[in-house]
């Protein structure tokens, strides 16, 4: 069976965008692979956050997950934070990875022009993403769209390790990509992201997602109720993609280019469909919220998992770098 590793930053709450990108991929892969998904809560930290809230976050974003569709049973769920050997192995990668390399990750120019003082967090997340992946040997990343250069820069930083210590010991993974690789946020603009807050949470309910959804920015160029619209260039539309019936899709593309119907028509429509779609996840998700026991112990058992995984991977790194073991006695003839 092929290996799946992926991760998901505690930064919010689990929103469209992340289901449609990556986890509802992660959900279809646990039928047929050996899936590792981890709550990456070192990856939270390179921006600014609310300390008093990473750990309900963390928590939250752990039943989130269960309640998507992530079976402990057939997949192994974890805190990054719990196992060390994810930074460990990451410090390993700053000394094969170029600068030049990381100064060039979209994410990072995108990221680093937003804050006033970047900081070396940011500029080496994609090398703690290469440890994270590694340590457990995955053959591909479920990621969306924003991800797969960062996993273009793992298998280098796999290359140039392999090529130092020992030719094949790590992969060279592969992303898997979906149909729905870059859901773009409700300000009509940038990728839907936690940190941007232009999202829809797959934990609100009907109303909630009204609220969000009324001021959503639709095509640009209609202006007025009886302006005829254009579909693709709104991104309500696109979403409507995801989420209707092909007919209804198909209706709204007739009744926005004729102006038969207003955009907030079409936001209701939408609305309701992922408020249906959701509501399933939303409810096993509170259940879940009232027995945080039960998140804890899932959490607790797949760090267990991981952790025999992690361990093994890097006392062989440490083996093959040449680092001397802790022992009593060490053997000077060696
Ligand atoms: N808009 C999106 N469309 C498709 N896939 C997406 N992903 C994220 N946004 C979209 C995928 O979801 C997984 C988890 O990524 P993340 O935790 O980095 O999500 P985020 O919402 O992007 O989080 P942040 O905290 O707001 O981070 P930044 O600021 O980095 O965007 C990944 O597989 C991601 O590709």
């Amino acid at each position: 069976m092929q290996r799946v590793f992926s991760g998901i930053q505690p930064s919010g709450e689990l929103h469209l965008g992340n289901y449609l990108g990556a986890v509802r991929n992660w959900v279809r892969m646990q039928d047929d692979h050996d899936c590792f998904f981890c709550i990456v809560d070192y990856h939270a930290i390179t921006q600014d956050y609310e300390i008093d809230k990473l750990r309900s976050r963390t928590l939250d974003m752990a039943a989130s997950l269960l309640a998507a569709g992530i079976d402990p049973g057939r997949a192994v769920v974890f805190v990054q934070s719990h196992i060390p050997e994810h930074t460990e192995l990451a410090w390993v990668f700053t000394t094969v990875t170029p600068i030049g390399e990381l100064e060039r990750m979209t994410q990072f120019k995108d990221k680093a022009r937003r804050q006033e003082s970047v900081l070396a967090g940011l500029l080496n997340y994609p090398v703690l993403q290469a440890a994270d992946v590694l340590l457990y040997k995955a053959d591909m990343v479920p990621v969306g769209e924003d991800q797969v250069q960062h996993i273009e820069l793992m298998r280098e930083i796999a290359r140039k390790w392999n090529i130092r210590y020992r030719e094949g010991f790590f992969p060279e993974p592969q992303p898997a990509v979906t149909d729905a690789r870059r859901i773009i946020g409700l300000d009509g603009q940038a990728k839907m992201s936690k940190s941007l807050g232009n999202t829809i949470g797959i934990q609100d309910d009907s109303e909630g997602i009204w609220q969000r959804l009324r001021p959503a920015v639709t095509d640009p160029a209609r202006v007025k109720r009886s302006d005829p619209g254009t579909p693709d260039l709104c991104n309500i539309y696109s979403l409507h993609r995801h989420f209707s019936a092909p007919d209804t899709v198909d209706e709204v593309a007739t009744k926005c280019r004729t102006a038969a119907w207003g955009c907030l028509d079409c936001k209701r429509i939408l609305g309701d469909n992922v408020a249906t779609t959701f509501a399933p996840i939303r409810e096993r998700a509170n259940q879940l919220r009232a027995n945080p026991e039960q998140v804890l112990d899932v959490l607790h058992e797949g760090a267990t998992r991981a952790r025999a995984v992690a361990q093994d991977t890097m006392q062989q790194v440490r083996e093959l770098m040449g680092l001397m073991p802790e022992e009593r006695t060490v053997r000077r003839d060696k």
